[in-house]
């Protein structure tokens, strides 16, 4: 390996010249494919053009763009002047990505068409013009001398409450997720092709399609728009695709709509990642069977970076999240701080080497949730007497209904049984005198080959009696809502607040 210089644009290019990866592909878009040397290349020169645009050491770009080759570019020219990138949803709303600039206080905002009044126009730079101009741009500007824990990029993340937090991470932090977890946990070698159904600007998104390609000499086929079933077989047969990474609802869309006579286009697939939330044990057995791989999950976050539990190519336990990552700790807590047993329910807390050093302008937010460098990750889960976590939900998930505190995801696990359902949500729904009642909310499988569509009555009928077979009465969802799609974040994770306000 090439001796590590701390600036990270400056180590990968050096890596892959060492190497030899410069003709070998790293990013595949439509029908182009970038190899190693072009990419790194071209990021030089876009350096180049930020530099004169005044872009600084210290600066923050914000990047709304879709995942393609000018967010690579983009990105590690940032990284290469030492500047600081602010890695955003580009389809979000004009007051999002205001709040986002003004927040993270970015000097230059670039965007694709089509958003451009959603920023200041003084400080905003089309990534079609940025393009032009790169390619006749010398690609000469030194990289920026900057040290490991210096910052490289700021993520946003929301939770249920108040503003998105900005969470920030440095230039040594992408050298680990690639030991850690593109290496040990998935072994990816040059020889792979990588397909994340996560953007770029998600924290799992960033590991899997540009650290993992970035350091090992693969490469990622990336797409501008959230990928649907079609789009993911179809981006999986024609690259050859060996390591999938998605999220559980698309997945039970893949199997829901891509069924076994698909099978033939997964061919090339050997191990499917899942992370964002809980997999469902059923469904990750179909998964498994459609891609004919094993199915691997993990659980990480944008504070920690990427995954800091996972399940290996070597090592997987189904049903559970995995191990701890090498270098991080877990400690599973009550209510109190203190370290419960294993088997028992907890908060998981977790330190480690990529941790953030907290919320950018929330000191308060940031000694709340990162207390003397662990992080309370607000998931609920249960360390077997294995080792193996399980992943009950999200410490916030559990619903009072009667004075009762209920698990939505216990009921779901239930309701997901039913041939019909494709994706549920539970949540405690309050009626017209104020008294809360469990309603589900449900996303229908579609009806198999061109039969009858779903009759909801009988459906709702079915489900509210199935909750009652498998568990305590008042366990069972008064109400069943059958709707098209549930509130999710880009990752996937349910936002359980709007399930609760019954609009999205
Ligand atoms: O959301 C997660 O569980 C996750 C998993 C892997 C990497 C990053 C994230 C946020």
């Amino acid at each position: 390996p090439a001796p590590a210089p701390a600036n990270l644009a400056e180590y990968l290019a050096v890596r892959a010249e060492r190497a030899g990866w410069s003709a070998r592909p790293a990013f595949v878009e439509g029908h182009r494919v970038w190899t190693h040397g072009e990419i790194h290349d071209l990021a030089a020169r876009v350096a180049t053009v930020l530099a004169r645009r005044g872009v600084a050491a210290g600066d923050r770009i914000l990047l709304a763009l879709p995942d393609g080759v000018p967010w690579v570019s983009t990105f590690l020219a940032t990284a290469r002047l030492g500047a600081i990138a602010v890695l955003v949803n580009p389809a979000l709303t004009a007051d999002e990505h205001r709040f986002m600039a003004e927040n993270s206080k970015a000097v230059l905002c670039v965007s694709g068409p089509g958003i451009e009044e959603h920023f200041e126009a003084d400080r905003w730079l089309g990534a079609d013009h940025l393009s032009a101009q790169a390619c006749t741009a010398p690609p000469a500007t030194a990289a920026q001398p900057v040290t490991a824990r210096a910052p490289l990029y700021i993520q946003y993340t929301s939770g249920t409450t108040g503003p998105p937090k900005g969470v920030v991470h440095c230039h040594g932090d992408p050298a680990a997720y690639w030991e850690l977890i593109g290496q040990d946990v998935l072994d990816i070698g040059p020889q792979d092709v990588t397909f994340s159904v996560s953007k770029l600007f998600y924290a799992y998104g960033f590991g899997n399609a540009f650290v993992f390609p970035l350091f090992s000499g693969s490469s990622a086929v990336l797409t501008g728009g959230r990928p649907g079933p079609a789009l993911t077989d179809d981006l999986v047969a024609r690259h050859r695709v060996t390591v999938l990474y998605s999220v559980p609802s698309a997945y039970a869309a893949l199997v829901d709509e891509r069924g076994a006579g698909h099978t033939a286009c997964f061919s090339s697939v050997r191990a499917a990642v899942s992370a964002g939330e809980g997999l469902p044990m059923t469904l990750g057995e179909r998964v498994g069977e459609l891609l004919g791989a094993p199915v691997l999950e993990q659980i990480g976050s944008t504070e920690a970076g990427h995954a800091f539990c996972a399940n290996t190519v070597w090592d997987n336990s189904p049903g559970t999240v995995g191990r701890p990552v090498p270098r991080f700790e877990l400690e599973v807590r009550d209510g109190t701080g203190a370290t419960v047993p294993d088997g028992a329910d907890g908060e998981l807390w977790v330190r480690g080497p990529t941790v953030t050093p907290g919320y950018l302008g929330l000191p308060e937010e940031s000694r709340a949730r990162l207390v003397g460098g662990w992080l309370g990750t607000r998931d609920r889960v249960r360390r077997e007497p294995d080792g193996s976590y399980r992943h009950l939900g999200r410490v916030d998930d559990l619903e009072m209904v009667g004075g009762i505190t209920v698990s939505p995801l216990e009921v779901e696990n239930v309701l997901r049984h039913h041939p019909s359902v494709r994706e549920v949500a539970v949540a405690a729904v309050p009626d017209d005198r104020g008294a809360t009642r469990l309603h589900a909310f449900v996303v229908p499988a579609l009806p198999a080959g061109k039969g009858p569509g779903i009759d909801g009555r009988a459906l709702s009928a079915d489900l509210i009696a199935l909750a009652r077979q498998r568990l305590a009465s008042f366990k069972a969802p008064r109400a069943v809502h059958l709707v098209p799609s549930l509130p999710r974040t880009p990752s996937g994770k349910l936002r359980r607040h709007l399930v609760r306000q019954g609009s999205w």
